[in-house]
């Protein structure tokens, strides 16, 4: 398959590229996957949920707009790393081997970006990792050391270990582009993955939004207080807005009224590691508010509300800026002329809380963590503004690349290509009846103990193991915010069971064996609830 590219200057003085095929070949699209860390749906404008309402995502929207935007893509293991693992492999977390932030990604196993390069693709990653080695199968890599930092963060890349100056969401956006513009061999089709640390805790914004929210008042969820009746995991999490923020470190509080000195701040590297200019103009933008909190001397529900508010605000901030990214690179590919002949993702690793439950974080197989934002624009093959609802997984990401990139989608994926969703009837199939899920990370931070069950389009089944064996079942349109644990309910006996049914099936087809319900001995369990508390 050979492509000939030519570059012609258009009147505007515009580099264009334009890509020419012999006949009979198929023109291979470009493809460009834009990953947060932690971007709630509910932070998204074209999900359309009251919160993001008050702070849009326009450039965000502009890929559902010129494309597909997913309502039931899932995620099959709600914490970082794991999820970056499965989009790479194509396969659950028990298969592909890293289950939990802690453990370490074995490289060397076949991977998306490996097979997209046997294809002819030019690959490339900028940002986040997370993988803890160093990324295989990437012609440039550029990556931030571990978590990342939003202030002058920390990047590793084949040669060296560098401190860049600047915003990270920033500084990952002119990467991707820098790659794309003068990086990359032109005569080959690219796939370029941009991973951001944003809106990652500990939520810090870039400075030209430390003060873009101030007065908007944020809609916090009805559940904010929840005292989750009938969920024992639920109410044993670490990961309660009001009770397990640092007021330092997440909410950037004062110690006291004229003071720019932080309270709890475990990790001081987040604000440390700034100029003092930065730090200058932050404290500039952060006095004012946090000299208004001291005045008011707020308490009990009130003080919590608080903290729910200054969350989202910050939150917000560090999502507007994401947003500005993803419209920099959507303005940098029409500019080329190259908008036609790529695929666009807009996704992040999991979902997250913004307050419902009372929470932060994810972990949870409850909808808001389980659900991944996924908005997918290719002009020259999917219509504009569809919607799909089949239930999809982080899992057939890797398949639906290489699906349309034209190259063979290896048996050992677990995941289903998305191309047939995507370019011909959204609902002519059903996709798939159940999306499995698992989550390993106890204990650990947040104290979200092991899980695993089912989603089917209008059922939860989910066992809590470990420290406890708790089941639940949920309704999801009867009771879509998952107040109501159903197990156990006579009127549900007949579902429980099909339930039970399918997720043995599941966890038979993907191969879940006896050794991924191992529990921790109970000393150890104690040790962790000390050490987070
Ligand atoms: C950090 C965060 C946690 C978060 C984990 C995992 N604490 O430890 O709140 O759950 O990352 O997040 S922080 O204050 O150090 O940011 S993940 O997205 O990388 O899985
Ligand atoms: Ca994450």
């Amino acid at each position: 398959l050979l492509l000939i590219s030519i570059s012609i200057f258009t009147g505007c003085g515009d580099k264009k590229e334009i890509e020419t095929k012999k006949p009979g070949d198929q023109k291979r699209p470009n493809i460009v996957f834009i990953m947060t860390d932690d971007h709630a749906a509910q932070a998204i404008s074209a999900y359309g949920h009251p919160v993001s309402q008050l702070a849009p995502t326009p450039n965000i929207d502009r890929i559902a707009n010129n494309g597909a935007r997913f309502l039931n893509n899932f995620c099959t293991n709600s914490i970082c790393g794991p999820s970056r693992a499965v989009i790479l492999t194509g396969k659950f977390s028990h298969i592909n081997g890293f289950r939990m932030n802690g453990e370490t990604f074995d490289g060397s196993q076949p991977t998306l970006p490996k097979f997209l390069k046997e294809a002819g693709y030019q690959t490339a990653i900028v940002g986040k990792w997370h993988l803890h080695g160093r990324p295989q199968g990437f012609d440039y890599w550029n990556i931030l050391n571990d978590q990342g930092n939003y202030y002058n963060p920390q990047f590793i890349n084949e040669k060296d270990t560098t401190i860049v100056n600047g915003y990270a969401t920033d500084i990952i956006t002119d990467m991707g582009i820098e790659w794309i513009d003068s990086k990359r061999k032109k005569d080959e089709p690219f796939f370029l993955m941009v991973h951001h640390k944003a809106p990652h805790r500990n939520w810090m914004p870039p400075l030209r939004h430390i003060n873009t929210y101030d007065s908007i008042n944020f809609p916090l969820p009805d559940s904010y207080f929840s005292k989750h009746k009938g969920q024992v995991a639920s109410q044993q999490q670490l990961q309660t807005i009001y009770e397990d923020m640092y007021d330092g470190h997440d909410l950037k509080l004062s110690v006291a009224k004229g003071s720019d000195s932080l309270r709890i701040n475990p990790w001081t590297s987040d604000f440390d590691r700034m100029t003092d200019e930065q730090r200058q103009a932050w404290n500039n933008g952060y006095r004012p508010k946090n000299d208004a909190f001291h005045d008011a001397n707020l308490k009990g529900r009130e003080l919590a509300k608080w903290k729910g508010q200054r969350y989202l605000r910050d939150y917000m901030g560090t999502v507007k800026a994401v947003d500005e990214g993803v419209g920099k690179i959507l303005d940098y590919l029409e500019k080329k002329g190259l908008t036609e002949n790529t695929i666009i993702v807009y996704t992040t690793d999991q979902g997250f809380y913004l307050g419902e439950k009372g929470f932060f974080d994810k972990r949870f197989m409850y909808e808001e963590s389980l659900a991944m934002p996924l908005l997918i624009q290719y002009p020259n093959a999917i219509q504009k503004g569809i919607t799909i609802d089949a239930l999809t997984q982080n899992l057939d990401f890797a398949p639906t690349f290489l699906d349309f990139a034209g190259a063979r989608i290896p048996e050992a994926m677990q995941g289903k290509s998305l191309k047939p969703l995507l370019t011909s009837n959204p609902s002519s199939e059903k996709f798939r009846n159940a999306v499995y899920y698992h989550y390993y990370d106890f204990p650990a931070f947040h104290m979200v103990k092991r899980h695993y069950g089912i989603r089917t389009d209008r059922y939860k089944l989910i066992h809590f193991y470990d420290d406890i064996d708790e089941w639940e079942l949920y309704d999801l349109k009867e009771d879509p915010k998952e107040e109501n644990n159903l197990y156990n309910d006579p009127e549900y006996a007949s579902i429980q069971k099909e339930l039970h049914a399918e997720l043995n099936k599941l966890q038979e087809k993907y191969e879940v064996t006896e050794k991924e319900f191992q529990t921790t001995p109970k000393e150890k369990v104690e040790q962790a609830y000390r050490n987070f508390a």
